[in-house]
């Protein structure tokens, strides 16, 4: 159903609804906050009880690089997608309509909802057929950060154009105080003649997964341009949506502190100043952020050669940020509040380990965990809430984003030191030769995948399962 024939739909079953005796008022819609850096989606819902989207998802248009169309798979003629919003605890329902020639699905990337929505094919439940609707359903238990891509063939149809964010608000006495809330989806695509490069099969994209050779965020490769009033304070959330880039940013003029991650915002003794953030494909940052003078910039670091083969760093604005100094002076306070954040409790867990291995064949490079290469069975079966410490060995050279659906974890330590990342998790870098360990109790039942978050490792085998049981 096109959102239009669904609005209509909607207003006709209010139409003729019976008036009942002392109905009570109807709840105001109450506005969410603005989130700026993407064109939000419209609630087609007039209750305050659900969110209702509606997305259709197509080839189309996009100007991703000034002056140059790309074709590309999108969400409703955009890429990324258009933002969807909603409440912690609301009732959120996404009618998604496959127009492409293939099946895709929408995966919601960290969120703790039922199995049966979280857009992976396995058992009874299928892909989006093409020309099919499916209605998507759930309410998200936890605020925070979120992201949404197919998980059929996700390696072509992410990096074709297909994914966007997803802001779950929190409670309004947990949010920040800040003169603006922005969001930024950070990508690279392979452009190759004007268009997105054809899915690659060489060796090199075997073993290290798809880099791009233009930058993105929020879909163009022009930075963004931010004004700041004198003494202002913003939100930044800050998205990796690329298949395989891991990406360090650093703040050149400004006072950044990070006060949350995948998981939601974090208790305030946990918060800290930085000066770079390493985010790893699929992983979320909040960020408070200040400019210290009248200029910073939000600067990825992207490594290359020079002319004598030598490894630089070359520096890349993503956000232009300058003082508007005719403009009032904030009284915003920024983060103050202190959201209760609880970690596993890792006394007594049990022990999983995962170990990363590979072969290179026939058909090129298989990656597996535990010599198992998806679709193959796994054997991994946990119960519902108790906490398990999963030790992931990395003996090769490659680098792993580790990914868990549908469950958040700690990461507790890297090769037996404690691990720097706080705060609660659906994806950690593992580097070559290393080894993680996180903790995880859980809490959510259901079958889920786990896998690497470098597209073209997860579509090579690096994926399994976790049958959490109730
Ligand atoms: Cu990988």
């Amino acid at each position: 159903m096109t959102r239009s024939l669904l609005l209509l739909a909607l207003l006709l079953t209010a139409c003729v609804e019976p008036a009942a005796e002392e109905e009570p008022p109807p709840v105001e819609p109450q506005a969410l906050p603005t989130v700026q850096g993407l064109q939000p989606s419209v609630d087609l819902d007039p209750s305050d009880d659900v969110a209702e989207y509606a997305m259709t998802v197509r080839e189309g248009s996009v100007e991703l690089v000034a002056g140059q169309m790309v074709e590309a798979f999108t969400y409703d003629g955009m890429s990324p997608g258009p933002l969807l919003q909603v409440r912690r605890g609301q009732l959120m329902r996404v009618h998604v309509t496959n127009d492409l020639d293939e099946p895709t699905t929408v995966h919601w990337h960290g969120l703790r909802i039922d199995v049966a929505m979280d857009g992976v094919v396995m058992g009874n439940i299928p892909a989006i057929a093409p020309g099919d609707t499916f209605v998507y359903e759930f309410t998200p238990p936890d605020a925070g950060t979120f992201w949404f891509h197919p998980h059929v063939r996700s390696n072509v149809q992410v990096e074709a154009g297909l994914y966007g964010a997803l802001v779950v608000h929190e409670d309004a006495a947990l949010a920040p105080s800040v003169d603006a809330d922005r969001i930024f989806v950070l990508d690279d695509v392979l452009l190759e003649d004007g268009v997105i490069a054809e899915e690659s099969s060489n060796h090199m994209v075997q073993m290290h997964g798809r880099f791009g050779n233009t930058l993105l965020v929020n879909g163009q490769e022009d930075p963004l341009s931010i004004d700041l009033r004198p003494d202002g304070v913003e939100r930044w959330r800050l998205v990796n949506t690329a298949n395989a880039r891991t990406m360090v940013f650093r703040f050149p003029g400004l006072s950044v502190r990070e006060v949350g991650a995948d998981g939601g915002l974090w208790p305030q003794e946990w918060t800290r100043s930085i000066d770079e953030l390493t985010l790893p494909v699929g992983a979320r940052a909040e960020l408070e952020v200040r400019l210290d003078g009248d200029e910073g910039s939000l600067e990825q670091v992207v490594l290359a050669l020079d002319a004598n083969n030598d490894v630089i760093e070359v520096p890349v604005d993503r956000a232009l940020v300058t003082l508007d100094g005719d403009a009032a002076a904030s009284d915003a306070s920024g983060f103050t509040a202190d959201p209760p954040m609880a970690l596993p409790d890792v006394d007594g867990a049990d022990e999983h380990v995962l170990a990363v291995s590979a072969v290179n064949g026939a058909d090129g490079v298989t990656w597996m965990l535990n010599g198992r290469a998806w679709p193959e069975a796994s054997d991994w079966v946990v119960d519902q809430n108790v906490p398990v410490i999963i030790e992931v060995q990395n003996d090769l050279g490659p680098e792993h984003p580790f990914h868990v659906h549908g469950q958040f974890f700690s990461v507790l330590e890297r090769d037996g030191a404690p691990a720097d990342e706080r705060g609660l998790r659906d994806t950690v870098l593992v580097r070559g030769g290393t080894t993680v360990r996180i903790a995880t109790d859980f809490s959510n039942p259901g079958t889920w995948m786990v896998h690497c978050h470098i597209l073209e490792h997860a579509e090579r085998g690096m994926m399994t399962t976790v049958e959490v049981v109730p």
